[in-house]
């Protein structure tokens, strides 16, 4: 007959001249386990998260079989609990629906354990406890799963197959009523209620993270003169618990992920119906007013590229030249390591270049949007938003979870309105200087007049107005020749600008308060230095090169004029002119047409702007010739 074998590692080490308890474990396992089992307890002890033991002690002992108990491994459900409050209750919930009396004090008994080996013993009525030696509590041994691929297959611990053997052996004791349990892994918050009658039930948070609360208490209902048999069972009867499974049954939302998968595929399939599906194009090679597409030259009106510095020799030389002397990575974020003297020197350029006190630069527009609206709003606050505000904006709206009230795209009277109604609000108007799927400005000076006077603070973003708008390409307050200035001005070096990133400048307290408050930045690894270089490299370009600028304007005089000529009523003062043509797969249909012409020209739909609302957004740039400008607006007509 097979033997089985009882092994018992207890790992401890020297602290103040007293051995603490590092690690424990037990196997019960037949004489051909014994040295699989030996090693993968030994090296538990060794690789413990408590630290490296003095002592390791293993025990291996025959047992007699004839005394071994077999036990199905209790049902097992798992309640999802988000706060260790919540899961307490529940804990007490549970202890009540089996009849234990004063559920509410043995939990909060539970909650006080620390640092005992064993397990307390409780008199469910008198709330006495029965163990012999108090400090340590009942030991449970002699106990293992009987299928050997759960036994092998937790070299590292596995709390919860451990615990639901062990769990399944107490409550099967006499006069065992139930046991509580929470871990006294300062990092594993989850713990159990189990009876014969609840089963295994696990309660996901019971205390905080980082707690050293860990403890066992089995509720004892019975004469206490009875108490040594329940003892004797937990300390000595041998139990192979059959059934355990490796990881507990799935959460619910788990358990739907096929057929959310299958959700997912319906979703895109009617997408494609829709003509709302996107895929991307491949451009090979640079940007450019001309660009590569399988192999095609292709006309340019797409990008917002617009004064043509994405492949200009000098950003290139600076980002060489940065990418030499200073590398690659930032290796970290600005506010632990990544702030570099290419960051700096772009935030004193950008500064300078908006006429504001302090500027502070960001990974991307997008992030620089929400990271800048999450800083300065928050809950309590009221945000009024245009409603053709770019996605960026209405994120960090949302982020922020301040109350957003959306008004009439450009329209005063409707901002106006909707401030009265949120009287002594404090808050900010946001708008977009040009926006971007319209390409209209939004009317600034009259924006800044209201805001002011109800008191309420300004964010303008300049995206597709920095280095197009403007007689210098300065932005909206240029064009507007205006002396008072948004509070804070976003843009980024992403488009005119031919490099990437986002910015915010302001006054420094704003600047202050921003890197200290806005999660996409502190959270974020800095942009490479290189990048940085390159942005500042294309900023200096628009200063000292006016003309740049001056073309792009005149370029887009020239195709509303060659529109009008056409009959189309055409008319846009920054880069963007929008073709609206309402159907989605017209839009698409148009843009697909004219890359046969060879010309590029994006098609802008549902969710970017409103459904029905589909058109083509023309994006012009200063290099444009004439020619290629009549090009398109003929390629457009014949097709409209
Ligand atoms: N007998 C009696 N009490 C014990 C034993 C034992 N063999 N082992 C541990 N204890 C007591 C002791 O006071 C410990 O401090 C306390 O229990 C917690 O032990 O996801 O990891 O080994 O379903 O930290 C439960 C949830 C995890 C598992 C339990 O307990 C899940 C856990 P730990
Ligand atoms: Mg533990």
């Amino acid at each position: 007959m097979n033997k089985i074998y009882s092994l018992k590692m207890r790992a401890a080490k020297e602290l103040d001249g007293r051995e603490k308890h590092v690690s424990g474990a037990e196997r019960l396992v037949p004489e051909s386990a014994v040295i699989p089992a030996a090693e993968s307890l030994v090296n538990r002890a060794l690789h413990h998260s408590n630290g490296t033991p003095d002592i390791i002690n293993l025990k291996i002992e025959l047992q007699d079989r004839s005394d071994i108990l077999h036990l199905d491994a209790l049902p097992v459900r798992t309640i999802k609990t988000h706060t260790s409050q919540e899961g307490q209750e529940k804990m007490c919930e549970l202890l009540k629906e089996i009849g234990v009396p004063h559920a509410e004090e043995i939990v909060g008994m539970l909650l006080k354990i620390r640092g005992m080996r064993g397990a307390m013993l409780l008199d469910s009525c008198t709330l006495e406890r029965l163990e012999k030696d108090p400090l340590r509590g009942v030991r449970v041994t002699y106990m293992d799963a009987a299928e050997s691929a759960v036994r092998n297959s937790n070299p590292e611990k596995n709390h919860f197959s451990e615990a639901l053997i062990l769990a399944t052996k107490v409550v099967h004791a006499p006069n065992i009523q139930a046991e509580i349990c929470i871990s006294d892994d300062t990092d594993y918050c989850t713990g159990y209620v189990a009876s014969k009658e609840l089963g295994y039930v696990r309660i996901t948070k019971l205390k905080e993270q980082g707690s050293r609360v860990g403890g066992r208490i089995f509720i004892y209902d019975g004469d206490q003169a009875d108490k040594e048999k329940t003892i004797d069972y937990l300390e000595k009867q041998s139990v192979l618990v059959h059934g355990v499974s490796l990881t507990p049954d799935k959460f619910p939302e788990e358990a739907h992920l096929p057929s959310r998968i299958e959700e997912i595929r319906d979703d895109l399939n009617k997408l494609k119906e829709k003509h709302l599906h996107r895929s991307m194009l491949s451009i090979e090679g640079t940007q450019g007013t001309h660009v590569k597409i399988n192999e095609n030259d292709v006309l340019m009106f797409s990008s917002n590229n617009y004064l043509d510095l994405a492949n200009d020799a000098r950003l290139k030389a600076a980002t060489v030249e940065a990418l030499e002397k200073y590398g690659v990575g930032a290796g970290g974020s600005r506010l632990i390591s990544g702030n570099m003297q290419p960051h700096r020197d772009l935030e004193s350029l950008v500064a300078k270049f908006k006429g504001t006190e302090a500027a502070i630069t960001f990974a991307t527009g997008y992030m620089a949007n929400v990271g800048c609206i999450q800083a300065l709003c928050g809950e309590g606050d009221v945000i009024f938003s245009d409603e053709l505000n770019h996605a960026s904006i209405i994120d960090g709206c949302r982020l922020s979870r301040a109350h957003i009230v959306v008004y009439k795209h450009c329209d005063m009277e409707d901002l106006e309105n909707k401030i009265r109604k949120f009287s002594n609000a404090r808050g900010m108007v946001v708008s977009d200087a040009v926006f971007s799927m319209d390409g209209d400005i939004a009317p600034l000076p009259e924006l800044l007049e209201i805001s002011k006077r109800y008191g309420l603070i300004t964010l303008i973003d300049e995206a597709h107005a920095t280095g197009v708008i403007g007689a210098t390409g300065h932005g909206i307050c240029e064009h507007f020749n205006l002396t008072v200035k948004p509070d804070i001005l976003m843009g980024t070096f992403s488009k005119a600008v031919g490099s990437q990133g986002g910015f915010c400048c302001a006054g420094s307290d704003i600047i202050d308060y921003i890197k200290n408050r806005a999660r996409s930045f502190i959270f974020s690894t800095a942009p490479s230095p290189a990048i940085a270089a390159a942005s500042s490299e294309g900023i200096s370009i628009i200063m000292s090169e006016p003309w740049r600028v001056k073309s792009l304007q005149k370029n887009m005089k020239l195709l509303c004029k060659i529109f009008a000529k056409h009959g189309v009523a055409a008319n846009s003062d920054s880069a963007i002119l929008p073709v609206i043509l309402g159907e989605e797969s017209k839009a698409m249909e148009m843009s697909l047409k004219l890359l046969q012409d060879g010309i590029l020209v994006s098609a802008i739909r549902y969710p970017t702007v409103k459904r029905g609302s589909a058109r083509l957004r023309i994006a012009l740039m200063a290099a444009h010739t004439e020619d290629e400008i009549k090009r398109v607006v003929k390629s457009i007509n014949k097709y409209i």
